[in-house]
């Protein structure tokens, strides 16, 4: 897979980025990691791999898949996790269908064949929910608005002019790809564990922003 670069944006991921970097070496592709200038601990686990390190200039995990973005050379691109709970073995699938077809590619832990050993009861349930607001309110067609896990075209994320520095780009990719009537779909996947580390994720402060986010795209404010 030498037409694709994997973007991963990661934050205190000592423990299982070097894990996460181990299982990658069969893949045969780029990697660009994204980390911020502070975080010692992650970079020193990973400065010895033959991966692209980029220091954010900015903070939060938009800013850094934005950064990623703007870094990469090949043809395609795929957003990728640094706590192990995305799993590579779809990576090959999602090129297959993307390829000369489709603009994205999204992996969802809802459907027929997919599932997810690190969901929270909160977090399936906000899933459901701001996927739902997608379908209805914005017309999107998947059925996992926040996995983000998504394997495109890199000119297709670049015409996207995505600006979200925290959680909401999210949200902001897919409904910037539909309303620039750009193709995707979506195909089943299974979300494991974190290998070590914590969530970044706040439930609550993260999911209010996603909402609100979305009130003021649907509104075009935004
Ligand atoms: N550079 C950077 N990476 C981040 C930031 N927040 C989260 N990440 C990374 O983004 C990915 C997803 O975050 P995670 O905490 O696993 O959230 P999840 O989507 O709920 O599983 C992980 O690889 C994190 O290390 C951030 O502020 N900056
Ligand atoms: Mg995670």
């Amino acid at each position: 897979m030498k037409n694709l670069t994997l973007v991963i944006p990661a934050k205190n991921e000592e423990y299982s980025l070097p894990e996460v970097l181990k299982e990658l070496k069969n893949f045969n592709l780029k990697i660009i990691v994204i980390i911020e200038n502070s975080d010692i601990e992650t970079f020193n686990a990973i400065k010895s791999f033959d991966i692209e390190i980029i220091y954010q200039s900015g903070r939060g995990y938009g800013d850094a898949i934005i950064e990623g973005i703007n870094n990469v050379k090949t043809n395609y691109l795929c957003i990728f996790n640094a706590d192990g709970s995305f799993d590579p073995k779809y990576l090959k699938q999602m090129l297959d269908i993307c390829e000369n077809k489709l603009d994205f590619v999204f992996a969802s832990r809802y459907l027929i064949g997919g599932g997810s050993d690190d969901d929270t009861f909160l977090t399936k349930l906000g899933n459901y929910i701001f996927t739902k607001i997608g379908n209805i309110f914005f017309l999107i067609k998947i059925t996992d608005i926040l996995y983000n896990y998504l394997l495109g075209k890199t000119n297709s994320f670049k015409k996207l002019n995505l600006i979200s520095k925290d959680f909401c780009l999210c949200v902001e990719l897919p409904i910037k790809a539909n309303r620039n009537n750009m193709n995707f779909t979506d195909i089943p996947s299974y979300e494991r564990r974190r290998i070590a580390g914590v969530k970044k994720v706040n439930e609550f402060k993260d999911g209010l922003k996603i909402l609100f986010y979305m009130i003021k795209s649907f509104f075009k404010i935004i």
